[in-house]
């Protein structure tokens, strides 16, 4: 695999690699260092076109190979993923930052989701159903829905585009990717692994680019289902012009802003780590990072203590650094953003407990002054004071300290109160508080005694209220991909109607 990309890098289209129409390049930058990475050719809509033509043409011959012709070529993938994991892993860690042992998660987890979409293959695919009527045979049977776009996000480069396309191909769909545009490098390396599995012609394509790229997926009558992961704004204009065309179905998730509930029955230690897990890790970039710390007065102050204690100690440097925590944030608009929520909080008038915000030049590494750096910033805040930036996603290490009172049921309450519902978790070492948070946290992701980030593959990832329309991901992504038919047969002499309906003619 090239290391750094000596001339513009192109789609894959129709089992080729292209320039495209457009004219225009784009760089990839490593946000630790600034450093270009490689330059890539920007798609337009009549690459989009071309890629959906392409797709569309090649449905008919997958959609009739078995699920485990299929499978096969995504088991040859899943060996390159676990041949080229160190390799890949440091690709992702140089394009978006994250610390190195992030980076190789990333490409396990891609693994991980195509061994289940693989492996699957060989499990039924549809229900067997009982009738009212003896001698009559009911099936649930999944068909595919035809050409699926997929738009994936810079955070897990390499796992959630799997997440996206496993389930998909397999199932029998074509595909038509939008790598993100900050993460095209590891979009070149999975296309690169879907030539070299030998996929046919059109099945799989991948077009660079930006978002009038992603639009003329969405926007096209040839794209049955659209799944996307990403910005809240950008999910809900999807599912708005998906709604409008009929047939069409878009699955989208869109972040959160996460809470972890301290209760006054917890263990500070799992209290203190699973906080700072959440809260740190991947430099509060992933959209299950928490940004809500929820803390029962009687354990506040300690908690305090220990959480700001590590959150002032918390290595942030370059993320190839096994001892790195904390890599940069992916570029400098997202820097500015996040900066802009660490101002408005001191407008208004919270207690800021760490500012790390600007950091100090010794504690940035040799050689990486022009990376997007910023260390955590912790405040306390009035759960009474509706204040945007305890309610609004930062996407960043950005995050508040709020004291409740009462019990459980005032605890979910507050937790509950943010236009999002993706992750959450509860810290206690009471059963009935736990079951209490399980059963009335609005969240489609919920932790007990553990970090609310490291979702595994094979459970339903997706959100409620902000967070998401549907599953883009994991298991549930066959949901979004198939569609149902209801198959009745008749084994019986003459005909019999279900309801008790009259069958006299
Ligand atoms: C994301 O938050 O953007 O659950 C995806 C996790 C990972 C996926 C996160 N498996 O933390």
């Amino acid at each position: 695999m090239s290391q750094q990309l000596s001339e513009p890098s192109k789609h894959y289209v129709d089992g080729e690699w292209t320039d495209g129409e457009g004219t225009e390049t784009f760089e990839s930058t490593n946000p630790a260092t600034g450093e270009t990475l490689g330059e890539f050719h920007r798609g337009t809509d009549v690459d989009v076109d071309r890629a959906l033509a392409a797709a569309d043409e090649a449905f008919e011959e997958w959609s009739a190979l078995s699920y485990i012709d299929r499978a096969e070529y995504l088991w040859d993938i899943y060996h390159e993923l676990r041949d080229r994991h160190e390799e890949l892993g440091e690709v992702v860690t140089k394009e978006c930052g994250k610390e190195i042992s992030e980076g190789k998660a990333d490409v396990t987890e891609a693994w991980h989701m195509v061994e289940w979409a693989a492996g699957n293959a060989r499990h039924p695919h549809g229900d067997v159903v009982p009738s009212e009527i003896p001698g009559k045979d009911a099936y649930m049977r999944r068909k595919p829905r035809g050409v699926v776009g997929c738009i994936s996000p810079w955070n897990f480069p390499v796992a959630i585009p799997f997440w996206h396309m496993a389930v998909t191909l397999v199932e029998g769909n074509t595909v038509v990717w939008k790598p993100a545009e900050q993460t095209p490098w590891c979009g070149q390396v999975i296309a690169e692994m879907f030539e070299d599995a030998g996929i046919p012609d059109g099945v799989f394509n991948m077009v660079q680019g930006y978002g009038d790229a992603g639009e003329a997926i969405v926007d096209d009558d040839r794209t049955d289902t659209v799944l996307f992961t990403g910005s809240a704004e950008v999910g809900q204009e999807i599912a708005g012009e998906v709604g409008g065309q009929p047939g069409k179905l878009a699955a989208c998730e869109m972040g959160g802003k996460n809470g972890i509930i301290v209760s006054s029955e917890a263990d500070m230690d799992t209290a203190v780590h699973s906080a700072v897990m959440s809260s740190f890790k991947t430099t509060g970039q992933r959209c299950v990072s928490s940004e809500r710390l929820l803390v029962h007065e009687d354990r506040y102050d300690e908690f305090k203590e220990r959480f700001v204690d590590v959150a002032e100690d918390v290595a942030v440097g370059d993320p190839l650094e096994e001892d790195t925590f904390m890599g940069p944030l992916i570029e400098p608009d997202h820097e500015e953003k996040v900066t802009g929520y660490n101002d408005l909080a001191r407008d208004e008038d919270v207690n800021v407990l760490v500012d790390r915000a600007d950091l100090d030049d010794d504690e940035i590494p040799d050689g990486h002054e022009d990376g997007n750096w910023i260390g955590p910033f912790v405040y306390e805040a009035d759960p009474e004071d509706d204040l945007r930036v305890t309610h609004e996603e930062v996407f960043g290490p950005h995050v508040a300290l709020l004291k409740y009172s009462g019990d459980i049921e005032d605890a979910v309450e507050l937790h509950n109160d943010t236009e999002y519902g993706l992750a959450g978790a509860i810290i206690s070492e009471d059963y009935r508080e736990i079951n209490y948070f399980r059963d009335n946290a609005e969240i489609g992701l919920a932790y007990g005694n553990l970090p609310c980030i490291g979702a595994e593959v094979h459970l339903p990832f997706g959100g409620v209220k902000k967070s998401g329309n549907g599953y883009p991901s994991a298991r549930e992504v066959i949901e979004a991909v198939t569609e149902r038919t209801a198959w009745t047969l008749n084994n019986s002499e003459g005909i019999q109607m279900a309801q008790g309906l009259s069958a006299d003619i």
